[in-house]
């Protein structure tokens, strides 16, 4: 097969066969091989203010980017039978990248590859087709400096990865670790031991489609004019649209509190406005810290 149109893209190539080494996965007997690509995404702070979200949601949705990017490779692969995916994925992503020799996981837990560091984000193509593998030995570029465990503000990279402790998690999940409320900074994700690690940086060219837009950008003011259904048609093509109005209206009320924005009168308001449990339990948290100043 020629793998010609694959030029210009960052790829490697692995088989089912040795992934399904170290993860089986059931009921894909049809597939041979994994193309695996990374795509970069920006390096640098977005210049306005407002809260914002991490980087890599920074564009236009990365699953609808990626995906529609590897669907018109295959078709000029022309390939018999595929599947394309991006993070929604029954493989473990980072994983199939190593293993195609892409890169190795840095001490922040992700993917690291000479040429972009961790800013990169993970798409396959999987196929019926024997394709070359590309595996091959690659050193760490973790120049283990430890900075990201150092910086990581609730120590979750202390002892391996703890997702419960880390604040991309937290913005993500409706639970109740209120004890790290207070060091999330960013409206969607976190960047924080990527910022910090030395082989992020350098800004690297990424696909346009990755470049920031103002719905990325929050103020308080402004969404709160929105409710569950605009939300809806108005994040559809952000990465974070499916975490909804309500997971986004409380990353906003904390953010507001750990600014010292809110005052109890303030709160107040949206106390009526999302009748469910877990919802009034993160308003009580909040209102426990403004009276505590
Ligand atoms: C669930 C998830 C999360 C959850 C929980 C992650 C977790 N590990 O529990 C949360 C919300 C916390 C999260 C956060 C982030 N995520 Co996330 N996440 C995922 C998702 C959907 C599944 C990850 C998972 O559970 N994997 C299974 C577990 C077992 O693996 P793991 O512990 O994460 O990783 C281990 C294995 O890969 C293994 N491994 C790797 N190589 C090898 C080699 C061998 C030989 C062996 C045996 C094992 C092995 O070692 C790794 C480290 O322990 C993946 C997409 C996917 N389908 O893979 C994206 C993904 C990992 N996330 C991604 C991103 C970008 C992020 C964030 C940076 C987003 C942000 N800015 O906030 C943060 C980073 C936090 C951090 N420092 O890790 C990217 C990572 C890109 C990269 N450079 O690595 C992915 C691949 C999505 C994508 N398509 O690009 N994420
Ligand atoms: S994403 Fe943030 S909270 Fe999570 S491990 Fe990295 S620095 Fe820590
Ligand atoms: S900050 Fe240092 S230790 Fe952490 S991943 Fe980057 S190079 Fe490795």
């Amino acid at each position: 097969m020629n793998l010609d149109v694959l030029n210009g893209f960052d790829y490697g190539i692995v088989s089912f066969f040795d992934y399904q080494k170290y993860r089986k996965v059931k009921n894909k007997d049809w597939i041979k091989s994994i193309i695996v690509f990374v795509f970069p995404y920006a390096g640098k702070d977005a210049a306005i203010d407002g809260y914002l979200t991490a980087k890599y949601a920074y564009g236009k949705d990365y699953h609808l980017v990626i995906k529609a990017k590897l669907e018109e490779l295959a078709e000029k692969l022309k390939l018999s039978r595929y599947e394309v995916m991006t993070d929604i994925s029954y493989l473990d992503e980072k994983l199939c990248a190593v293993l195609a020799g892409l890169g190795k996981i840095g001490k922040n837990n992700l993917l690291l590859t000479p040429k972009y560091g961790s800013r990169i984000l993970i798409g396959e193509i999987v196929t019926s087709e024997e394709l070359p593998i590309t595996t091959k030995e690659l050193e760490n570029p973790c120049i283990d400096c430890y900075l990201c465990i150092k910086k990581c503000p609730t120590q979750a990279l202390s002892e391996g990865f703890n997702k419960k402790q880390c604040l991309s998690f937290l913005s993500q999940t409706r639970g109740n670790t209120f004890d790290l409320y207070d060091k999330m900074e960013l409206v969607v994700g976190c960047d924080i031991c990527q910022d910090v690690c030395p082989l992020n940086r350098r800004e690297q060219a990424y696909p346009k489609e990755f470049c920031f837009d103002i719905k990325s950008r929050f103020l308080l003011e402004e969404f709160e004019k929105l409710d569950e259904e605009s939300f809806k048609e108005y994040y559809q093509d952000k990465a974070f649209g499916f975490l909804g109005f309500k997971r986004l209206l409380r990353n906003l009320l904390v953010l507001e509190t750990n600014n010292k924005k809110l005052s109890l009168e303030a709160l107040e308001k949206y106390e009526n406005l999302i009748d469910e449990e877990w919802f009034r339990n993160h308003l009580e948290y909040l209102k426990g810290r403004i009276k505590n100043g």
